[in-house]
């Protein structure tokens, strides 16, 4: 089945909200006639999310998300931004369970169920991350441990709502690193998540993105989404510059 192809570019902790408008207005010139071809989202951090909204402009090609929510719809928590919230600035996706939030935040695929249930009743679609790190791949529990956060950050959902959502496979150990994981490795994986879809979903596994994540540049990300089960990129540290930005988008047509 042919599922167009999804690129992402997650800014993390980068970009003032003068650099966010100045870089979004930049690829929208890149980009112009390409993202009828392929869906283009950048998720920068929560300041800039506004102000990139109005720059995109409703209906654009690049559409927005966000790089992380917390479950509940209001209340007493400190420093966190709801659903709501995130759709009331035109949020239509949202990152959930980065490795960089299970490592350094406690994330756990509990609380990424319990985020992605919440993203769905906002109707944000949800991209949820998932990877083994080194001492795991090494240990042959690759498979084994995306497979447990794949079926914990999904409990519970309809194939429905699994249908509304994209998984991104991000190799903990290709992140940030420069190393990348091969096209057989990646293929591997996202072959396997998507039997384990199959397995949740039936045929509505077919239609699920699967984007691949980790030290995507523009030199290796055209072969990389040329596998059959590599529908896409979540870029990181590539997603900073507008050329190369712009190349990886082009690389998936
Ligand atoms: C993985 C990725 C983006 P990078 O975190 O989600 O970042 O491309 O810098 O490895």
């Amino acid at each position: 089945m042919a599922r167009k192809k999804f690129v992402c570019g997650n800014w993390k902790m980068h970009k003032t909200v003068a650099e966010s408008v100045a870089l979004v207005k930049e690829l929208k010139a890149a980009l112009v006639g390409v993202a009828g071809e392929v869906q283009v989202a950048v998720a920068p951090p929560f300041t800039a999310l506004k102000p990139v909204a109005d720059a995109l402009g409703h209906g654009g090609p690049i559409e927005l998300a966000a790089q992380d929510v917390h479950f509940e719809k209001q209340g007493a928590f400190t420093g966190e931004v709801s659903a709501p919230m995130l759709a009331d600035v035109c949020c239509g996706h949202c990152l959930v369970g980065h490795s960089e939030r299970r490592q350094l935040f406690g994330e756990t695929d509990e609380s990424v169920n319990k985020k992605v249930k919440a993203l769905l009743a906002a109707g944000i679609l949800p991209i949820v991350c998932v990877g083994e790190t080194l001492a795991q791949r090494e240990a042959g529990e690759t498979l084994a441990m995306v497979g447990r956060q794949v079926r914990g950050g999904l409990a519970g959902l309809s194939a429905e709502q699994i249908g509304r959502l994209t998984v991104a496979y991000e190799p903990v150990w290709a992140i940030g690193t420069g190393k990348t994981a091969t096209t057989a490795q990646a293929q591997e994986v996202h072959a396997a998540i998507r039997g384990l879809l199959r397995e949740l979903a039936g045929g509505v596994a077919d239609s699920v993105r699967i984007q691949y994540g980790g030290s995507v540049k523009p030199e290796n990300a055209a072969e990389l989404m040329s596998q059959p089960d590599v529908d896409g990129a979540l870029v990181g540290g590539a997603s900073l510059k507008a050329d190369d930005f712009s190349k990886i988008v082009k690389g998936a047509i």
